[in-house]
């Protein structure tokens, strides 16, 4: 047999439709489902409207780790929702301010040759523990609990060598913002990438969760790490030895990509706003005042990331205009904290100590003063994420955060040992963490009699319209390239609580770009039965969120056009009945005005039929005819004439 690298090994354990060659659709067997609560309220609610009575997965979590700030009723009644139906479908349920789901998943459920999806983007962690693990959209999370496969285009693979050792000051961190300065925010899109070589003997399981976290960001499918001793140290670490197993490359495996990284030859390394693929030399914008350091996410979640920053501070104070805000990412890591005086090393140098959970990575609170720079170890800057207009978010390095911290101002962290005669501290992971199961709560085994908890702000899922053969609709609004997630449809303390409440938080779609564009949505609806968006390349990267494709569907939305599309998003589109169209010509994108009318005839036909779709424009003083395509399977072409899955599943239950 052709010898087989991790990720190839990973899909053939797992494959049940179609077959691995890139571009293909192959339908995977899912061990194991996350879910996050800012997506899970949807999930649930598919849950229940599938008629699901039990899990099928082997293991799936809904954690709280989003709507964490209870401001009025709304998260808090969220949390007794969730946890309901956790209940009542047989999740395990992690209660508010147990932790991040991600590093949590990690520490309590990771095993080494599983797969798993995960209706957050940032899933694809766990790879970290030599598991295929993919973000995608709540839907998919809950055909995989209802035991469907989850479908997915066979990507490349990337291979990238890892070789050497990093040098002082610099960590995990620095190697996927090298791999960002390389490759771009679409550098990844239909690929897996795998980390390999020797490089990965220096790089612990909380590494390389850090870099499989904000592969993400590449827009990558997963990223994927052997099951190695350092694995197996890990696990045993938290109790779980017996759930090992080593997973590696065979001799002679090949990959479709490659690529490799010298550790040795690497510098602290800094993302510049508005992107993660904005990357720069820390040295290069050195200087530059700063208002603001967290630290914490899922893109730095380790124990070994809060020592850092807490051995860098220590005995220090930060400097007098730096809101220096630490999010622990879990309760577990805060004892850990406590008990290796990190804690104590942090708050005396001035920390802002928060409950441990995602806060200011997605706008839940922490937003920073306006026009001023705020450095975090998160994974994303997207605009105005922070919950500040015209926000400038950089993201670095726990070293450079904390450095910069004391300073006051963008710091390379190896100038610290210049600036406070410091030597580069050496951290030692112990043998066995403090471990906290306290407030996971465990599936009953009799989960019929549990009602679910519908609190005034959980809405029932709006009816979705199929596809119709003709339509002439306006152009609502005119996008350029790498369009994210974040600007159709907003995260953030006072959008986020909505996100069970699809009439309520489509108000807030393209907000970012256009305030006017609800009201003109609800004008071209009423007026046209319908609109379309136009934009560039990679649309709507970034996060699984579902709500930008659901929120623009109840406003009308029927078609995308664009150059091509993040992963996520492309899937999450067609999940709720959106056309993901392409343009033939790119070019024709600059020719079409926002405000245009543009006119399909037999689309039916010519979507089923995989014919090029004409497209009839009248701009304000001229018309012409521009071609597009798709790129469905027959799968997807089916879900869309039915007007998405929900759709699709409740044809099957009627049936
Ligand atoms: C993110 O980091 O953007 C989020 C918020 O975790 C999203 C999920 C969401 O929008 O609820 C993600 O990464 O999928």
């Amino acid at each position: 047999m052709k010898p087989m690298n991790v990720t190839q090994k990973l899909i053939s354990l797992h494959l049940i439709e179609g077959e691995m060659k890139p571009g293909s659709e192959i339908g995977l067997k899912i061990d194991q489902a996350l879910l996050q609560d800012a997506t899970g309220t949807l999930v649930q609610l598919e849950l229940e409207a599938m008629g699901l009575d039990r899990a099928k997965t082997e293991v799936a979590v809904q954690y709280v780790d989003h709507n964490l700030l209870q401001t009025d009723f709304k998260n808090a009644d969220d949390h007794l929702f969730l946890h309901s139906a956790a209940q009542k479908f047989g999740l395990w349920f992690s209660r508010p301010g147990n932790g991040v789901s991600h590093p949590l998943h990690m520490e309590r459920f990771g095993i080494p040759g599983k797969t798993l999806v995960g209706s957050d983007s940032h899933s694809c962690a766990a790879g970290s523990l030599g598991m295929l693990a993919i973000g995608t959209g709540g839907l998919d999370v809950a055909a995989a609990i209802a035991g469907q496969p989850y479908y997915v285009k066979m990507p490349q693979v990337m291979g990238v060598k890892l070789t050497g050792n990093l040098p002082d000051w610099v960590s995990a961190k620095d190697v996927i913002l090298e791999m960002l300065h390389r490759h771009g925010v679409k550098g990844g899109v239909g690929k897996i990438i795998e980390y390999y070589g020797d490089g990965l003997d220096h790089l612990s399981a909380m590494d390389r969760h850090v870099i499989a976290n904000m592969g993400a960001e590449l827009g990558a499918t997963t990223t994927v790490f052997p099951s190695d001793q350092e694995t197996k140290r890990f696990l045993k670490s938290q109790e779980r030895e017996a759930d090992w197993q080593e997973i590696k490359a065979d001799a002679g495996a090949t990959y479709d990509l490659e690529d490799e990284i010298v550790l040795d030859d690497l510098v602290p390394l800094i993302a510049l706003p508005t992107s993660p693929g904005n990357v720069v030399p820390v040295r290069e914008v050195e200087g530059k005042p700063i208002s603001q350091v967290v630290i914490g996410s899922s893109a730095n979640p380790g124990l070994r990331d809060f020592w850092m920053a807490g051995a860098i501070v220590k005995g220090k104070a930060v400097h007098e205009e730096v809101s220096f805000d630490v999010n622990p990412t879990s309760r577990q890591i805060i004892q850990n904290m406590i008990d290796n005086k990190t804690f104590g090393n942090l708050i005396t140098a001035g920390a802002r100590f928060h409950q441990s959970g995602c806060m200011g990575c997605i706008g839940m609170g922490q937003a920073p003063a306006s026009n001023t720079i705020s450095l975090r170890t998160m994974p994303r800057n997207f605009p105005d994420r922070s919950g500040t207009k015209d926000d400038q978010v950089h993201l670095c390095s726990p070293e450079t955060a904390a450095a910069s911290a004391l300073t006051g101002k963008i710091t390379d962290p190896r100038d610290l040992e210049k600036l406070y005669d410091m030597e580069y501290p050496k951290y030692e992971a112990p043998d066995v963490e403090i471990i906290n199961r306290d407030m996971l709560v465990a599936p009953p085994k009799n989960t019929t009699a549990i009602e679910l908890k519908k609190g005034p702000n959980i809405k029932s899922l709006p009816e979705m319209e199929g596809l119709k053969s003709e339509y002439e609709v306006p152009v609502l609004l005119k996008m350029g390239d790498n369009i994210s997630t974040d600007e159709i449809m907003k995260a953030g303390a006072e959008v986020l609580p909505f996100r069970s409440n699809i009439p309520k938080i489509s108000e807030y779609s393209y907000i970012v770009i256009d305030d006017t564009f609800y009201k003109r949505a609800l004008e071209a609806k009423e007026t046209y039965g319908g609109h379309v968006v136009i934009a560039g390349e990679n649309y709507a990267q970034g996060s699984s969120r579902e709500h930008a494709a659901i929120a623009p569907k109840y406003l009308g939305q029927v078609a995308v056009i664009a150059k091509d599309y993040a992963r996520i998003a492309w899937q999450n589109l067609v999940n709720f009945g959106i056309l993901p169209l392409e343009f033939e010509n790119g070019e024709d994108l600059k020719r079409i005005e926002q405000g245009a009318i543009v006119s399909f005839k037999n689309l039916k036909t010519d979507v089923a039929e995989r014919n090029p779709i004409t497209v009839q424009v009248k701009n304000k003083d001229e018309k012409f005819k521009i071609t597009v395509r798709h790129s469905l399977s027959e799968r997807q072409i089916n879900l869309l004439m039915k007007g998405g899955i929900i759709n699709d599943f409740k044809d099957k239950l009627a049936s």
